[in-house]
């Protein structure tokens, strides 16, 4: 391939025919914003939508990683590829020599059936969202079964892949207090599935009733509940059977309501993060934004008439 292609036309016929090396270069440009990306994406987009797309969610420390090599694991024993996006500095995939030993854990003609890729989760506008859903249709169009996601969420509205994937998975640990405080307070997106992980830990007969009292009863809304132990290799095909028929609920309409609401959500951030990011450029630039806090501070100006004056610069008006 001539040093990769440079044409996004070109690249994007590679990544539909599973060309790994375009696979990597074409989640690149969609993560650094390559000038060709808007091309790249419009070209792939009609390949779009055939994978089953799986976010793997939950706070630091909870087992996330562990439960995606895990899945991984499940998926392929069950004859189907993967492609995962883990957007976690700290994810296991994100060092060459741990992917290794992550690959050959896999046990399997790894090569053509799973690929992994870590993003960075700083520096975007508008949120990481943006370029892991485009990192993952990326994975879509290239033909993967499924596509796994991991991000870290803490709780509150931060698990931002909720309905931009099929199904979501929330990962916990025995302990993890504020998670079940933040789903009783309605703050934190209500997941598909909650895996409890390290069920081998002391504190998980209590952290179970906890998370079902926390989570209801309510078999219209309450997530499925799995118990995972990385240590005894527990629970996997139990989390992939539950994500199958939380997905099989959904259908496909429900899916294709959900991820349409999410990127429009998405969408409109990101206009927002851009447009607001202009406005301050264009407010640090102004001269005149300086005079006007120089009247604030000197007590010449009211607050009102600085915020009316910094609205008509951003507007080009005054
Ligand atoms: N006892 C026990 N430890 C586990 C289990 N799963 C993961 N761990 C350990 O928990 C720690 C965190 O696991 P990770 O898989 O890295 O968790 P993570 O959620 O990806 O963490 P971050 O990416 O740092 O947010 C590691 O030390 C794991 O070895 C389990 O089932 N049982
Ligand atoms: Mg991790």
């Amino acid at each position: 391939m001539a040093a990769l292609t440079r044409e996004p036309e070109e690249l994007a016929r590679l990544v539909v025919a599973g060309d790994r090396r375009a696979i990597a270069r074409a989640i690149s440009w969609v993560e650094d914003e390559h000038p060709a990306a808007a091309a790249l994406v419009a070209a792939i987009w009609p390949h779009v939508g055939r994978a089953m797309v799986v976010g793997l969610t939950g706070p630091p420390g909870a087992g996330k990683s562990t439960l995606l090599g895990a899945l991984v694991r499940e998926v392929r024993r069950r004859g189907c590829t993967v492609g995962v996006v883990a957007v976690d500095p700290s994810s296991p995939f994100s060092q060459g020599a741990v992917l290794g030993d992550r690959v050959r854990l896999v046990e399997h003609d790894t090569d053509a059936a799973v690929f992994f890729r870590s993003m960075g989760s700083r520096g975007r506008l508008g949120g990481i969202a943006e370029g892991t859903v485009l990192a993952a249709a990326v994975l879509d169009a290239a033909g993967f079964d499924v596509v796994l996601i991991e991000t870290v969420g803490a709780g509150q509205s931060d698990i931002r892949i909720a309905d931009l994937v099929d199904v979501v998975v929330l990962a916990l640990q025995p302990g993890s207090g504020d998670s079940v405080q933040a789903i009783k307070a309605g703050v934190m997106e209500i997941p598909d599935v909650v895996a409890l992980t390290k069920r081998d830990l002391p504190g998980v007969d209590h952290f179970r009733s906890e998370l079902r009292l926390a989570l209801g009863t309510d078999p219209e809304r309450a997530p499925a509940l799995v118990e995972t132990s990385a240590v005894n290799g527990e629970g996997s095909a139990e989390l992939w059977d539950a994500v199958l028929s939380k997905r099989a609920v959904l259908g496909d309409d429900g899916v294709r309501a959900r991820r349409a609401a999410g990127l429009e959500r998405e969408i409109v951030a990101g206009v927002a993060a851009r447009a607001g990011a202009r406005a301050q450029q264009a407010i640090d630039a102004d001269p005149a934004v300086g005079v006007a806090i120089t009247g604030l501070r000197a007590g010449h100006l009211d607050p009102l008439a600085v915020a009316r004056l910094l609205d008509a610069r951003v507007r080009g008006e005054a």
